[in-house]
């Protein structure tokens, strides 16, 4: 049975929700043209939030012409001065990171224990990081001088909305650029934080506007002519329809798309390490993560205690409360999502695949799914193919190292892999063979804003992180 919970008002109360939200434009607040709003929800009760105005093309061309205009003074500023305000960005980003911490799991789902330990941490590092870049342009090895694009057109996912929101804003600003942010649908309130943040930190007018909107706005952003540069993470039918639309433009895009993340466990590898690793690599944020190691390949020899260790710590994890600092899995961020993981799952059982669950009760009202392992996967199966984006792993085998590359390999992505073995010379041949963009050895999931991020294959193109980071917002 379905057990009923309420939220601990103690954490709920740290941030303060208002009624409602308008679009980010040109430093102020202001309501869609055409008056349109849309509520989100809280995943884990299906509570209103909080009601946001909804962007429409009038609302896009108003935020481009303010981020256009923004523009020339931002450009011209010394590095050192743009470097100042981003440092300051990230020094308040710190100071009000609890509240940041409770709002993204309100709005998204994920348990608060992640976005305090990492979404938050690493939306403070993204700030600092490329803070320190804005005056050293010169020295970031594009030659002398290297000069911002325009006005960037961002559109964003749910699943990391600060974090995705910093990988692409930061670095943006670092180069001088401007920028024109639509967050998705079902989290907008974390970016509308972000926009008083800037107000906070005395940012000049239209630097950073925020569009919340559906699919549409995230076109007409796309489609907008003074638009130099687009950037988006989301999902791969989106980014081919993007790709598309900036065809034979001098806009300059980046897409980091969808995954299907191979976790490699040979028979030397640490077994409690290993499991540790699985579980980080597919039910950190319920698996709603691009580079998640949603299919485990692991050597026959050891597949059995592997197995078996896995189930009996897959039946530790606590499910509930997504503000409850003890659990560890949360809820998934909309109805649709919940649908498209459960069409997927009924698809792996149809196609003869075994699943299994550990003993877990699911709340009574949002969105939830159980943490899933299904073995008896052959690489044709659906479950095997396709970026399921939910608590879900596919366990497959392999007898030699050739033929785990094959398997991980063996994918229209190529986004992430991991690699556990006590052996460096192997891990070394192998990351050389895997057409992944991001390889983690003896251990899964680690970011880090000092290094470059993104895919090979339709996982997309561009590097977001790092030094490379910097050069899809520059014409070098
Ligand atoms: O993605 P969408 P959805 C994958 C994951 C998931 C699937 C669907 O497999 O199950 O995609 O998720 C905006 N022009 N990923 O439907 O639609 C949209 O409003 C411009 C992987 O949520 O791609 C939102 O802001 N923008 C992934 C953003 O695109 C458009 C993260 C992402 O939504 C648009 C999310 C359009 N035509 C999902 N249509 C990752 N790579 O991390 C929608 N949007």
């Amino acid at each position: 049975s379905a057990f009923e919970y309420a939220p601990a008002p103690e954490s709920r109360s740290v941030v303060d929700i208002a009624p409602s939200y308008g679009l980010f434009i040109d430093g102020e607040f202001v309501e869609a043209a055409d008056g349109k709003v849309f509520k989100t929800v809280s995943p884990a009760t299906e509570e209103v939030l909080s009601e946001i105005a909804q962007a429409g093309e009038a609302d896009v061309d108003r935020a481009v012409r303010a981020a256009r205009k923004a523009f020339e003074k931002w450009s011209a500023l010394p590095g050192a001065e743009r470097a100042k305000y981003l440092f300051r960005i990230a020094r308040i980003i710190q100071e009000r990171s609890r509240e940041l911490a409770v709002l993204e799991t309100l709005d998204n789902g994920k348990p608060i224990k992640e976005t305090r330990d990492a979404d938050l941490p690493l939306v403070a590092a993204h700030f600092f990081y490329y803070a320190g870049w804005a005056d050293k342009l010169d020295h970031a090895g594009f030659g002398a001088n290297p000069r911002p694009l325009g006005v960037a057109g961002q559109v964003i996912p749910w699943n990391f909305p600060l974090l995705m929101l910093a990988w692409k804003i930061a670095p943006a600003l670092a180069t001088g650029n401007t920028v024109v942010l639509k967050p998705a649908e079902t989290t907008p309130l974390s970016a509308l934080f972000f926009a008083d943040i800037c107000r906070q930190a005395g940012l000049p007018k239209g630097v950073v506007n925020i569009l919340p909107g559906y699919g549409d706005t995230g076109a007409a952003l796309v489609e907008h002519p003074d638009v130099n540069k687009v950037a988006f993470t989301g999902s791969t039918a989106v980014g081919k329809a993007i790709a598309r639309q900036v065809a034979g433009t001098d806009k300059k895009v980046t897409l980091e798309l969808g995954g299907k993340g191979a976790n490699i466990v040979f028979d030397d590898a640490p077994i409690d390490q290993a499991v540790e690793g699985i579980v980080t690599g597919i039910f950190f944020n319920q698996g709603q993560v691009c580079c998640a190691g949603s299919r485990l390949l692991v050597q026959e020899s050891i597949q059995d205690e592997l197995l078996d260790s896995l189930k009996r710590r897959l039946s530790t994890l606590r499910l509930g409360d997504p503000l409850d600092k003890n659990t560890d899995i949360g809820a998934i961020n909309s109805a649709e999502q919940l649908s498209r993981i459960t069409s997927l799952v009924e698809a792996g059982e149809a196609e003869g695949a075994e699943r299994w669950s550990p003993a877990c009760e699911l709340p009574s009202s949002g969105y939830w799914f159980a943490p899933t392992l299904f073995t008896n996967v052959t690489q044709a199966h659906t479950i095997a193919r396709h970026e399921i984006f939910g608590p879900v792993l596919s366990v497959l085998s392999f007898r030699t190292p050739d033929e785990a590359v094959a398997k991980a390999n063996n994918s229209q992505y190529g986004l992430s892999a991991g690699i556990w073995t006590e052996k460096g010379s192997r891990i070394l041949a192998v990351a050389g063979k895997l057409r992944a963009g991001v390889i983690w050895s003896n251990t899964f999931n680690k970011f880090d804003p000092t290094s470059p991020f993104g895919g090979y294959k339709e996982s997309g193109f561009g590097r977001e992180g790092g030094r490379h980071g910097l050069e899809a917002y520059l014409d070098v």
